[in-house]
């Protein structure tokens, strides 16, 4: 198989252990400009962390950029990982930063294990079958170095196994709450956990299933990163009659199943969420655009 962008070695590591980096993105240059009015939203002083009245904020989003100019590595990583440019929605990638500042600061530096708090499958907005569209990929845009216990974002890299055999078990769909998803079951089965460390302008691309949760800060070292979804046209197939046609993405799922081919049928309706994140996170808006206003239409 030929990609855009990945080596067979990065293709065979994404099918094993659910995840690629792909360094070097974008410049520094290029991340100070996106991310040069973080503070400012914040209603934070850089250099005084007596401002920093939360630990972690997931800030909205105002301007998006489009990744095929912006960090066209990436872009092409993901095709090569989705199975090409056709199988997905437009990718735009969007200042929506979660900025890790001193999460879990207070208490001793611990590493990734199962009795970490918050592992998580990301999307909260629909419910979860094993070949949901809504999540395609999950990534990790590095906004700012990220460095060993510096707020990263711990990966347990063989989640997709446990991820996908609950899924398949679950035909009518699961929601995703802590309530219905037993994350914190299922990553109890997995034992190959990572930091997601690296610098500006890296990207972690990793599988849709891959349980995650937000690291310990313990450096205090501002981090701040996005995770801006993929959003397939068509759900996944694992029964594709041409085995060639299977993305990197579905045969990590197969793999995880233990088969080679497989027929999902949902038994229950597709169903789009809301979540309270959505409301929060309008409010947050409003409050940093009048900060933005504040500082750069109305300057004392
Ligand atoms: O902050 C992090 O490192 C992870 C955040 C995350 O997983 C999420 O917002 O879904
Ligand atoms: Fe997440």
């Amino acid at each position: 198989m030929d990609y855009q962008v990945l080596t067979p070695q990065q293709a065979e590591q994404f099918v094993e252990r659910g995840y690629v980096v792909i360094r070097g993105c974008f410049t520094r240059a290029a991340a100070e400009e996106y991310t040069s009015t973080i503070w400012t939203r914040l209603g934070y002083v850089p250099d005084d962390p007596a401002t920093w009245s939360e630990p972690s904020v997931h800030m909205p989003s105002h301007r998006e950029i489009d990744i095929r100019q912006f960090a066209p590595k990436a872009w092409g990583a993901v095709c090569d990982l989705v199975g090409g440019a056709q199988r997905i929605h437009p990718y735009l990638w969007n200042d929506a930063f979660i900025v890790n500042l001193w999460q879990g600061a207070d208490r001793p530096w611990q590493p990734a294990s199962p009795a970490s708090p918050d592992w998580h499958k990301d999307g909260d907005f629909f419910r979860h079958f094993l070949d949901s569209p809504e999540q395609g990929l999950l990534t990790l845009v590095l906004w700012s170095d990220v460095r060993h216990q510096g707020g990263a974002t711990f990966v347990a890299a063989d989640s997709v196994g446990p991820v996908a055999r609950f899924l398949a078990e679950h035909p009518e769909g699961v929601r995703p709450e802590p309530a219905s998803f037993p994350w914190h079951e299922l990553v109890k089965q997995c034992s190959d956990f990572m930091e997601a460390i690296g610098e500006v302008g890296d990207v972690y691309l990793l599988h849709p299933f891959i349980l995650h949760a937000k690291a310990q800060n313990v450096l205090r070292v501002p981090r701040f990163i996005t995770n801006p979804p993929v959003h397939l046209i068509e759900p996944m197939r694992f029964d594709r009659p041409d085995p060639s046609e299977f993305s990197l993405v579905e045969r990590a799922v197969l793999r995880g199943l233990g088969v080679d081919r497989y027929t999902f049928t949902p038994s229950g309706p597709r169903e789009k969420l809301v979540p309270h994140r959505v409301a929060l996170q309008r409010s947050m808006k409003r409050a940093e655009r009048d900060r933005l206003a504040a500082v750069f239409e109305h300057p004392e």
